[in-house]
């Protein structure tokens, strides 16, 4: 006689595909297994944040050191990390930026994506655990999403899940004049509030918050990054006055001094310029989050 032992499936809280238990990540999508396991045992909903951006903003370097900082109970935040790609993550960037190189790009492919899963709580109000799930996408795949609803699912399902989405926004783009920055945000919000679209009457109440990035590059933005955003991202702030009732804007960097250097190389290499973080310097990683995690 065969015994058959039927393996218990469990659906990823992500894309919804079904996983033998035992699993890490979901085999769909990659996202982390144990945001189910541990939500069920505790026996609570998950409170998601997602990060999103544009290609080459800086979500990499953002998320990596917004990890470690709570990684190492940064302001008093308690943080678990949940699977080995979570510290890997964070591993990467520490490391490539003590050795004053930015990290390389994150791969377009969802299962190559490395998706953060960090549960974290203010330590001294033993206040509520909450879901810090971050794929550090790719911004094509995002701008692909966007561009064409249902392309990537899984950004969908992430988006709709949230409680809270941090968008993060090149403000050296923007302080240059670009209007791509302005634009993509711009897409990127307006695909938001159409995926929760409430008749159109009534601004959407998820929070947002809006990280200006590399604001290295521009320091006005540090003194009153709602003023930038305003002067230099309009069709954004336009945006979030007219659909969103809680958005908070802000400002980051995560250098101090920029190098740059050339490839040296013949033919079209030639002219390639490099920027070289001199050293770490962290401003404002740690506000965007804080201000969010209080919104949920
Ligand atoms: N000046 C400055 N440049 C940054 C900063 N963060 C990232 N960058 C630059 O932006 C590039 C892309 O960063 P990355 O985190 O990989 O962006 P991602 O594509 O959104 O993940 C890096 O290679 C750096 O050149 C920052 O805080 N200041
Ligand atoms: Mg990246
Ligand atoms: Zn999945």
């Amino acid at each position: 006689m065969t015994l058959w032992v039927e393996d218990e499936l469990v659906d990823c809280m992500i894309c919804e595909a079904p996983n033998p238990a035992e699993a890490i990540l979901c085999g769909k999508c990659s996202a982390p297994m144990a945001l189910v396991h541990d939500t069920a045992e505790e026996n609570r909903e998950p409170r998601i944040i997602s990060v999103v951006g544009e290609s080459n903003v800086g979500k990499t370097v953002y998320l990596g050191f917004l990890l470690d900082m709570l990684s190492r109970c940064a302001k008093d935040f308690e943080a678990v990390p949940k699977g080995p790609y979570s510290i890997d993550l964070q591993q990467n960037v520490v490391s490539y930026m003590s050795n004053r190189m930015f990290p390389p790009k994150t791969p377009m492919e969802p299962n190559q994506w490395y998706w953060a899963y960090y549960k974290t709580r203010r330590k001294r109000r033993k206040s509520k655990w909450v879901d810090l799930v971050m794929p550090d996408m790719a911004g094509e795949a995002l701008a692909a999403e966007v561009a064409t609803p249902q392309t990537f699912t899984v950004i969908r399902n992430l988006l709709n899940k949230s409680a809270g989405t941090l968008m993060l926004v090149d403000a050296g783009l923007a302080a240059n004049g670009a209007s791509r920055p302005d634009f993509f945000a711009l897409k990127m919000l307006s695909y938001i509030d159409a995926m929760h679209s409430n008749n159109g009457e009534q601004r959407l109440r998820k929070p947002i918050g809006v990280v200006l990035c590399k604001s290295d590059f521009c320091p006005e933005s540090f003194d009153d990054p709602q003023r930038f955003v305003e002067a230099n991202l309009n069709r954004l702030w336009n945006l979030c006055q007219s659909r969103f009732a809680n958005v908070r804007f802000f400002a980051c960097s995560a250098v101090g001094s920029l190098a740059y250097a050339t490839s040296g190389g013949a033919g079209s290499d030639r002219d390639y310029v490099q920027p070289i973080p001199l050293h770490t310097a962290l401003h404002g990683i740690m506000e965007p989050f804080e201000w969010i995690i209080d919104q949920i």
